[in-house]
This record gives C-alpha cells, sequence and structure tokens, in this order.
C-alpha cells in the first residue's frame, strides 16, 4: 500500500497515525526526501506494508521529472495507491490534477499499469480545517479523515478493508507437503481461509492479489493453481 499526494497534504501525518511511527512530519515543502516503508495491522487483523513517498508539486523542471517519478517505484507495485488530499487547501482541485498528470506520466513511460485508478482510494485529508468528516463534500470512493485529529480513520481501515477484499481474488492452490517455501510464501502474502492437508498434499483456499497470484505462479510453478 503506498501513499502519494501533492506535497504538504498530510502523507507523512498519516503514516505516523496509521503505523505509530515517527516519519519527520513538517510544515515545509519536501520534508520527505526518502520513501519509508513499515508494516502495519489493521483492525481487522490483515497485515499491510505501508509506503510513504515524496510529495508531488506542480511546475517540477523537465530534467527532474523522470528522476522523480523513479523515486515512486513503491507506487507501481503498490495493491492499493492511498492519494491523500489537502481539502482545506485552496488549489485542492488543481493539486489532485497534478497528482494524476504525473500518475498518468508513468503510465505513458511504461512505469505503472493502467488500472491504477482502480487501485486507488482517494483520503480527503485535513477534515479538521473545514468544520469535521461531516462538512466534507462526499465522493464515491473517498473517505474523509483527520490525520491529525483521528477523526475519520475508523472509516478509512473499513475502506482498506472493503477495498482488498474486492480486489482479491479466492485461489484453490494443490503443492507438495514437502514444499515448505510454497507454504510459508502463502500465508504470508495471503489469506488462508481453509487447508486440507492429506499424505502427500496440502490444499488450501487463499486469497491473493492478482499480482500475488502471477508472482506465486513464477515462483513454485511446480504448485497447481485454479481459479
Ligand atoms: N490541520 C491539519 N493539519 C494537518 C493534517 N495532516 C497534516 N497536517 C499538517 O500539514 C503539514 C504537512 O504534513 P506532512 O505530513 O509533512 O505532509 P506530506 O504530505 O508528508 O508532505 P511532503 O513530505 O513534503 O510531501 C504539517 O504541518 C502537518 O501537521 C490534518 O489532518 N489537519
Ligand atoms: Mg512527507
Amino acid at each position: 500500500m503506498a501513499l502519494v499526494g501533492y506535497t504538504n497534504a498530510g502523507k507523512s501525518t498519516l503514516f505516523n497515525a496509521l503505523t505509530g511511527s515517527a516519519v519527520h512530519a513538517q510544515d515545509q515543502l519536501f520534508a520527505t526526501l526518502d520513501p519509508t516503508m513499515r508494516g502495519l495491522r489493521l483492525p481487522s487483523g490483515r497485515r499491510v506494508i505501508l509506503s510513504d513517498t515524496v510529495g508531488f508539486i506542480s511546475e517540477l523542471p523537465t530534467e527532474l521529472v523522470a528522476a522523480f517519478r523513479a523515486t515512486l517505484e513503491e507506487v507501481a507495485e503498490a495493491d492499493i495507491i492511498l492519494h491523500v488530499r489537502d481539502v482545506a487547501h485552496p488549489d485542492s482541485a488543481a493539486q489532485r490534477a497534478d497528482v494524476i498528470n504525473v500518475l498518468d506520466g508513468m503510465v505513458r513511460d511504461g512505469m505503472l499499469d493502467e488500472d491504477w485508478p482502480r487501485r486507488t482510494i482517494e483520503v480527503l485529508n485535513k477534515a479538521d480545517l473545514m468544520g469535521g468528516i461531516e462538512a466534507v463534500p462526499r465522493h464515491p470512493g473517498c473517505v474523509a479523515i483527520s490525520a491529525i485529529t483521528g477523526e475519520g480513520l475508523p472509516n478509512l481501515y473499513s475502506m482498506l478493508d472493503q477495498h482488498m477484499t474486492a480486489s482479491m481474488s479466492l485461489t484453490r492452490i494443490s503443492l507438495d507437503i514437502s514444499n515448505g517455501a510454497a507454504l510459508a510464501w502463502l500465508y504470508e502474502h495471503g489469506e488462508v481461509l481453509e487447508r486440507l492437508d492429506q499424505e502427500t498434499e496440502i490444499t488450501l483456499d487463499v486469497r491473493l492479489f492478482e499480482q500475488d497470484r502471477s508472482r506465486f505462479g513464477q515462483l513454485y510453478p511446480d504448485c497447481l493453481v485454479s481459479a
């Protein structure tokens, strides 16, 4: 899961609120220079890895654009992208368009899959400056929060869970009982719903993201994978 957004939108503050870590949050441009990753457990018990990224900005000099996009590799690999927006900012809509432009540019350069909007949740941050989450106009696929006060975070958590369930598919996998590595991989990357241990093989019903399903097929071609 990756956080993207215009600079100063509150990505690092949200990162801290979700993971309880103290990544540098500052009211200045480009407070985050290096991407940072951290694991967290959703209230549902699901484990996810969250990465903070550098802030986007309009009018980035052309020669820096490629270097900037290269820092966003985590975004390309993320199953879920959280687009953090400062809804209280007067240029909020233009900032949103700038971020979308950068991501579309990555698609044109072959760095990002064109299905990124389907993997994206818009997080309307700084709702406290608008008088609370109820005062923020609602759109489908968006959730209003305040990373500072924590208001709206339960809604974000449940949206994440819904999104994850919707974008994972249930897969039946059979593997040899001696294939401990494949078994461990599935527990690490998927949600094992059923497991049947037989004499020579283990059959599992696992919920996996599409990307992980194809990764599993490449890593363990000997295992039988069916829809
Ligand atoms: N009022 C209010 N301020 C917030 C909220 N979230 C973040 N901020 C403030 O906004 C400023 C920027 O926050 P950061 O978390 O550093 O923003 P960022 O998106 O990580 O910025 P870059 O790393 O520079 O791209 C800080 O002063 C935060 O305290 C919020 O929900 N409400
Ligand atoms: Mg930051």
